[in-house]
């Protein structure tokens, strides 16, 4: 059987995966298997009981959810490129961490909106805390996290790059009003190259 992963297409969390798969050349050993998370449709319950994209059934029909233990499954199948290379492992890790941090506040910033109206979502504790997390994290990304990273297009990407890049693109799309590729342009470039890549490219957001 091949891997079976179940996402939908506004998923940061399911692109990330995808985008993973792609670099890791696991294309053709993936099938998509794409629905509506939030229409408790019984074949991902099946698969995760908690109702959410990402799931990834393996080879051997066992099911994996949450986005970091699926990618660190998908970069354990092929020794080559890895995406969590042991010599610099702390460091990809911070940028995964900040990254993640970015995906979960944007994230639940979204679907706030979307259940209780923008204005109170917002307003609320919750909300405030979430919106200057993000500002805290592309202030911190801007400064010390990108820069130190390769800006040429053909540099082999590890996981912080991918999930950071997932992470800004999401941003765009889905809370334009912060115009973050203005107010951090050192961000806005680095998100420049990670975007013309195929892995990102093919796997846009839509919808
Ligand atoms: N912690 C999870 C979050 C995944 C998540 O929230 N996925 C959203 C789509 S972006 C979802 O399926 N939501 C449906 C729900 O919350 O019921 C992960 O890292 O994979």
């Amino acid at each position: 059987m091949p891997l079976e992963l179940f996402l939908n297409a506004t998923s940061p969390y399911a692109r990330i995966v995808r985008v993973c798969a792609l670099e890791k050349g696991l294309e053709d050993r993936l099938i998509l298997n794409w629905v509506d998370p939030w229409a408790d449709d019984a074949e991902l319950i099946e698969v995760n009981p908690n109702a959410k994209v990402p799931a990834l059934c393996c080879e051997d029909r066992t099911s994996i959810t949450e986005t970091l233990p699926i990618l660190y499954y998908l970069d354990s199948l092929t020794e080559r490129p890895t995406l969590l290379p042991r010599e610099s492992l702390a460091s990809v890790l911070h940028g995964v961490g900040l990254g993640m941090g970015l995906v979960d506040a944007s994230f639940q910033t979204v679907i706030a909106r979307k259940y209780t109206g923008a204005a109170d979502a917002d307003r609320s504790h919750l909300g405030k805390r979430r919106l200057a997390a993000i500002e805290r994290i592309l202030s911190r990304l801007e400064a010390d996290t990108v820069p130190r990273h390769m800006y040429t297009d053909d540099a082999q990407l590890t996981l912080d790059d991918i999930v950071i890049g997932v992470a800004l693109d999401y941003l765009r799309f889905r809370m334009p009003e912060i115009e973050w590729p203005l107010r951090f342009p050192a961000l806005a470039a680095w998100e420049d190259t990670r975007l013309s890549r195929r892995s990102f490219h093919d796997t846009r957001f839509t919808g």
